[in-house]
């Protein structure tokens, strides 16, 4: 019986554990982008993860939500997610980097010339973005052209080549939570009427293409995928969830990136644990399961073999040491949600890490 604790491999990387480090946006970056000071050692504290996922980093300054957010198309971004990466692997650990676009989730002053964001299609999202005052409704988006689809296709394929010169070990692909990819994907965020919209066919086409221009940069093992089917953060919904996800995971399994991240929302009713199990059984790559889940619902899903790894987000916030704390059923520290968005080293590198001697 395989457990949450025993490695894995993922393509030709040999992962120690199952647990890994769901991404996290902290909004510790300066406002040009560059990850922060103490992002080193907070990421490197948390190097025993099976695998870091880091934060949502955006592939283009139109690829930008909310303030100081890192990204990966500068040069003085690369250079700062190297020494990260660099401090990462000294401690032992794997990281792949997030790709991010936020679509419509995102607002005016934050983009370049204060431009609007760009959507599938102009429909407004009724969610709220921050920025240098604090929280404001998103602006109202424009939708993409043809041409910007293909050129944005084409930025993440320059981000996915920065994260390589960067040294991460792969990236994941941030097609969740509301943002550009899920807004795509899902009927309440597309109207489009031309082949990236319509049918579920066509509104998986835009994902399709960014895994295609990402596997021109990286091997398959070195490549996940992170989606939300039936999340609603960021005014998502679709008309019809299963059809749309086997749809999304029928184009994955043509192109076979090593995992499938599936944020499952909370701890599933019964109907939404069926549409998770069909999920997971209609995917033919590895299968990480995140949300809500503690030491016991990890083991068990990995055990009964509902899901290959566990991402954990909040409890690896808190608690560098998770996998150790996890298998010993160590005490865990709180995570401190005041600290969660922004802020300083404080509620970033200071949660410490179990003393098991008692010492
Ligand atoms: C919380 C606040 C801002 C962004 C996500 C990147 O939900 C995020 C995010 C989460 O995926």
């Amino acid at each position: 019986m395989t457990n949450l604790y025993d490695p894995i491999d993922l393509g030709d990387l040999k992962l120690s554990n199952r647990v890994f480090m769901a991404p996290l946006t902290r909004n510790r970056a300066a406002p040009n982008g560059v990850p922060g000071p103490w992002t080193s050692t907070y990421y490197s504290q948390r190097a025993s993860a099976g695998l870091i996922v880091s934060e949502a980093t955006q592939i283009s300054p139109m690829g930008k939500g909310y303030i100081n957010t890192p990204g990966i198309h500068s040069e003085e971004q690369i250079a700062a997610w190297k020494s990260v990466v660099d401090a990462v692997h000294r401690s032992g650990g794997p990281m792949f980097l997030q790709l991010w676009h936020v679509g419509r989730i995102s607002h005016d002053s934050l983009l370049p010339g204060n431009a609007s964001p760009v959507a599938p299609s102009a429909i407004r999202a009724r969610a709220q973005t921050v920025v240098e005052t604090g929280f404001v409704d998103v602006s109202e988006p424009r939708a993409l052209s043809l041409t910007e689809i293909r050129s944005t296709i084409e930025d993440y394929g320059r981000a996915a080549a920065n994260a390589k010169a960067a040294g991460f070990d792969g990236v994941e692909i941030h097609a969740a939570n509301g943002y550009l990819i899920d807004q795509f994907l899902r009927s309440k965020s597309n109207a489009r009427t031309d082949t990236y919209g319509g049918s579920a066919a066509n509104r998986a086409r835009f994902l399709g293409e960014v895994v295609e221009a990402v596997l021109n940069v990286w091997d398959r093992g070195r490549v996940g995928v992170r989606i939300s089917p039936l999340g609603t953060f960021n005014d998502m919904g679709d008309a019809d969830p299963e059809e749309t996800f086997a749809c999304v995971v029928d184009v994955l399994n043509g192109h076979r990136p090593g995992y499938l991240h599936v944020v499952e929302d909370t701890i599933p009713a019964d109907r939404k644990a069926d549409f998770f199990r069909r999920l997971r059984s209609a995917w033919k790559g590895i299968y990480v399961a995140n949300g809500g889940y503690d030491s016991e619902r990890g083991e068990r899903a990995v055990s009964n073999g509902s899901a290959d790894a566990v991402a954990y987000g909040r409890l690896f916030l808190a608690n560098p040491d998770l996998p150790t704390r996890l298998s010993l059923r160590g005490p865990l520290n709180v995570p401190d949600t005041g600290s969660f968005y922004g802020g300083d080293e404080r509620g970033y590198i200071d949660y410490p890490a179990w003393a098991k001697s008692g010492a």
